[in-house]
């Protein structure tokens, strides 16, 4: 039932703006996959937030129901629910139906928007098969309903209430979405990080699906002080001090921690406005110039330096350094061709000067810590020297030119990258099978003995002497490291395969480990995928069928006279004969295979921390967690 029947100029201008956003949703929410959906969340999520910025509320809950019915309740002040004097309609209803409803915060607040995010939550309502709107305000209860962003019914005041606040219920249209499924670790996960982002909000986050139940809460009265110490637990500390930094300089809000640790990773992680600045910018910068200046000073002026040494490098004072950098400002300008980089050009003293003039007091009164920075940069630099005779001694080797391609690879014919694949197989054996049932036009075979060398226990200068990783270095083409070159790659699909069974998968974990550690962008830029070798062939009668999952087979079995039906249940590649190989996991037209996604870069470093850092009870708990890894597989 419209409300409305004869539309008005400014009705149809509406409509037309939410047809625009129902015709093309990749515009304003990035993609109509998973991430997109998880998108429609976030939107009305960061307007709850905006609120609790503004002082108004400091909890937020988000349940999921069965259907995959959101909602999102904030104790903010509510949506204004007075009429517009121009257009004749509640404030509400305008700031669900039009596109960049404006007219909010525009007198100072930090508000969360940027990127593909603060298109407004009237893009959720186009989105959305049908959407409720609660709001609690003045004393009444206020709702509306809409379908496909459209009302359906009046703005009506219903009872009293003694609450304030904004409720949004909604079901994704599942015309616009490939599918409806949302991921509780994944809203889990982001939802935690805003509350590290937001210390003192609380957020609840409730699963009431079938077989799904589950129910989170997060608050930290911590703030970055506590992301840093989430984000170390899987390390063991240089010294356990996390440096927490906090300071409102003008209009703009500083929030620095960080903490060394014994690995050799760099992980500093950057936001502006809540929102994730992946590709840094001037708060960055700031921050880095900060730490070199501050560490440097410390160290001549305590004599840690030899006469002749030069000063510190950034890249050797940041060996172990896990950061978070936050900053709110009023006017965020976000560049770069995602929009994930912070323009502001200012901020990059400021949080330079505060950063640098706290650390200047911090270091003379925690001697411990500067002296361990130090000394572990100092051996930085050396590690460094070794690594560029490591490297040189690589290329002469070949390791990091093709000019001569490992003994053991069978490449393809082919030398156009972009139809080249390259198979990484566990063991000779299987490693014979792939290269007899393979098509040699365009598909090479690299057989990896045993386990690889685990990279995130080492440094460059040691990973290079491991004749497994050079083997795949050299076979890929492109280098390692700072060095590496996407160019240069010599097959655009890589191809983990390994058994089906806890070997495997720790062999497949030590390479997506190589991979995202010393060429990320082979991951970022969707190289990297995973064989699905089947687990089952099953006979009946004369039929033969191979069935990949517990599922499947349960689904085959259906119905069938069991007597007449044979299992075979393969457990290794091994035990299938090249042709076999070829059919079920190799002939393009038939294989399964998994592509390597990074959802999320903080919970992906998280990921490998916990399988490949070096506490074993964490690596445990998580395989345990886990213990099905294809299920895990989008880290
Ligand atoms: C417009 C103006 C104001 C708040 C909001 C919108 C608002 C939007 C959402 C979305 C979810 N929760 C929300 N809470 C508030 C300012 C309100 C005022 O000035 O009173």
């Amino acid at each position: 039932m419209a409300v409305n029947k004869e539309y008005n100029a400014e009705q149809i201008q509406v409509l037309e703006g939410l047809e625009a956003v129902r015709k093309r949703p990749g515009m304003y929410i990035g993609s109509t996959g998973t991430k997109g959906l998880h998108h429609l969340v976030w939107e009305v999520v960061d307007n709850s937030i905006d609120e609790f910025l503004a002082g108004y509320g400091d909890k937020i809950e988000v349940s999921i129901e069965q259907g995959d019915i959101v909602t999102v309740r904030d104790y903010g002040r509510g949506i204004p629910v007075d009429i517009h004097p121009k257009k004749g309609l509640p404030a509400a209803q305008l700031v669900l139906t039009t596109l960049h409803a404006g007219g909010k915060f525009d007198g100072g607040g930090y508000k969360v928007s940027g990127g593909l995010h603060g298109v407004g939550i009237s893009v959720v309502n186009a989105l959305s098969e049908w959407l409720e709107l609660e709001i609690h305000r003045g004393g009444y209860i206020y709702r509306q309903s809409y379908k496909q962003g459209i009302p359906v019914s009046k703005f009506k005041k219903g009872e009293r209430t003694k609450e304030t606040g904004t409720q949004i219920r909604f079901k994704a249209d599942k015309e616009i979405f490939d599918k409806i499924d949302y991921k509780f670790d994944t809203l889990s996960t982001r939802l935690q990080e805003s509350a590290f982002l937001n210390k003192n909000l609380k957020l609840v986050l409730t699963d009431n699906r079938e077989d799904k139940q589950n129910e989170v809460e997060y608050c930290y009265s911590g703030g970055l002080e506590a992301f840093v110490k989430h984000l170390n637990e899987s390390q063991t500390s240089l010294v356990d001090d996390i440096v927490y930094i906090e300071e409102e300089v003008d209009d703009t809000y500083v929030e620095v921690a960080f903490q060394y640790n014994k690995s050799y990773n760099e992980s500093i992680y950057t936001f502006a406005n809540n929102i994730n600045t992946h590709d840094g910018g001037y708060h960055l910068t700031g921050f880095k110039a900060a730490i070199t200046k501050a560490f440097n000073n410390y160290a001549k002026d305590n004599n840690l330096l030899k006469k002749k040494d030069p000063s510190l490098t950034g890249r050797d004072l940041r060996e172990g350094l896990t950061a978070v950098v936050s900053v709110k400002l009023t006017e965020p300008q976000f560049e770069g061709q995602t929009k994930t980089k912070l323009g502001n050009s200012e901020i990059r003293s400021i949080v330079e000067k505060v950063v640098y003039d706290f650390l200047g007091y911090y270091l003379d009164t925690n001697p411990k810590l500067a002296k361990a920075v130090v000394e572990k940069a100092l051996e930085a630099v050396r590690a460094r020297k070794a690594s560029k005779k490591a490297r040189e001694l690589a290329r002469r080797k070949g390791i990091l030119n093709n000019n001569s391609l490992p003994g053991k690879l069978s490449d393809c014919s082919s030398r156009k990258p972009e139809e080249c694949e390259l198979y990484l197989v566990e063991g000779d054996s299987a490693g014979g099978s792939a290269k007899q049932g393979r098509n040699r036009e365009f598909q090479a075979i690299l057989p990896l003995k045993g386990k690889i060398m685990n990279v995130e226990r080492a440094r460059l200068n040691k990973i290079l002497k491991n004749t497994e990783i050079a083997s795949v270095v050299t076979a890929l083409g492109a280098g390692i490291g700072e060095e590496f070159d996407i160019e240069k790659l010599r097959y655009h699909k890589i191809v983990i395969m390994t058994d089906a069974d806890v070997d495997g998968a720790h062999i497949c974990t030590l390479i997506l480990t190589l991979f995202y550690r010393y060429m990320p962008q082979l991951i970022e830029e969707g190289h990297v995928y995973i064989a699905q070798p089947p687990l089952y062939k099953v006979k009946y009668g004369k039929k033969e069928k191979y069935l990949y999952s517990d599922v499947q087979l349960k689904e085959h079995l259906k119905g069938k006279d069991r007597s007449r039906v044979t299992i075979q249940r393969y457990k290794g590649l091994g035990e299938m004969n090249p042709e076999q190989l070829w059919d079920t996991t190799m002939d393009p037209k038939n294989r399964k295979l998994q592509k390597i996604e990074v959802e999320d870069e903080i919970m992906a470093d998280d990921i490998f921390n916990r399988l490949m850092g070096s506490k074993a009870r964490l690596r445990r708990e998580f395989i345990m967690k886990n213990a099905n890894l294809a299920d895990n597989i989008d880290i």
